[in-house]
């Protein structure tokens, strides 16, 4: 184990922060947890919907048998996240998008917080709850239209068939433009930030190891251990709010 645990950043990481021209960050439900989204696991909970866990509810299973239900728990999950802004770790991540020349987001989160707080070309793995997709074909909706939203009309205007939420679910392949994308860039990376994420989820959770297998150097930020930590070069134990914006 090559795991540094610490509350500071290490003055090798400062050095390394300060040199880095490619920089690669995978963000999971810790970094908007600080706003107030629940996350899916962690703290010893795991989130559920009348009492089903979220890996039911949110499976590719649940679409084909109860598309509603499903509709219910994205609406619901929309109606927190709407009242809900960036915190200082989605602002400290778009800075630093200023700061290196070769810049990668990779997000798992579908709440849209990241582009809420001036990100660009956030890698969206696990598409956006913002969005919802014709499962005919193919048609995409802005959810934050007003009046489409508050007519939880979720039909097609192109052919008539039904909306799904635009996103990954449980079992559902990943968009392939933003999985190539992301491996590309975890290929090239000297500096890699995995923040908030229980990185049990794949294939998100193997670009870190991608990134490891190059030469960067990992650095985790999670109050919590994860399957990753053991890889990482520093593991720093706390908040991403309260960490990220210390760089
Ligand atoms: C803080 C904090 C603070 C708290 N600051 N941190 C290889 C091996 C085994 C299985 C598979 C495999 N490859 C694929 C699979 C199957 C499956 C999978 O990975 N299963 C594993 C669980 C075993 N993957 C898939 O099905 C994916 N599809 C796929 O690979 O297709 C091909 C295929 C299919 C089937 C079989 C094989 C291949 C799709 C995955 C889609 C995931 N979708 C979800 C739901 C999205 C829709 C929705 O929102 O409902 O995405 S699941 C859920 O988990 C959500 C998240 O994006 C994802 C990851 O969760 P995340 O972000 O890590 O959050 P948490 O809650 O788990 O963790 C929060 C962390 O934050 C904790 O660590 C806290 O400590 C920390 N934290 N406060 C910093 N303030």
């Amino acid at each position: 184990m090559n795991v540094n645990q610490q509350t500071v950043i290490s003055d090798e990481l400062c050095e390394r922060f300060r040199r880095a021209r490619r920089v690669f960050v995978l963000t999971g439900a810790g970094v908007s947890a600080e706003s107030g989204v629940p996350t899916f696991r962690g703290g010893g909970q795991t989130a559920a919907w009348k009492g089903m866990p979220f890996d039911k509810i949110s499976s590719a299973g649940m679409l084909e048998r109860n598309l509603p239900e499903v509709w219910e728990w994205f609406n619901y999950r929309r109606d927190v996240i709407e009242k809900i802004e960036p915190n200082a770790a989605h602002h400290a991540i778009a800075r630093w998008q200023q700061r290196f020349p070769d810049f990668t987001l990779v997000t798992q989160n579908v709440d849209g917080l990241h582009e809420a707080a001036g990100s660009k070309d956030v890698i969206e793995l696990h598409g956006n709850i913002w969005r919802a997709r014709c499962i005919s074909c193919g048609a995409k909706y802005n959810l934050r239209d007003k009046e489409r939203a508050a007519a939880r009309d979720f039909t097609c205007a192109e052919c008539g068939n039904y909306l799904r939420p635009d996103v990954v679910l449980f079992g559902e392949m990943l968009p392939v433009g933003a999985l190539d994308r992301a491996v590309v860039k975890a290929k090239s990376a000297e500096l890699c930030f995995v923040v908030g994420t229980s990185a049990l989820v794949y294939p998100a959770a193997g670009f870190p190891e991608i990134a490891k297998a190059v030469g960067a150097y990992i650095v985790e930020i999670n109050p919590e251990p994860t399957p990753l930590s053991d890889l990482c070069d520093e593991v720093i134990q706390g908040k991403a709010g309260e960490i990220l914006p210390l760089f």
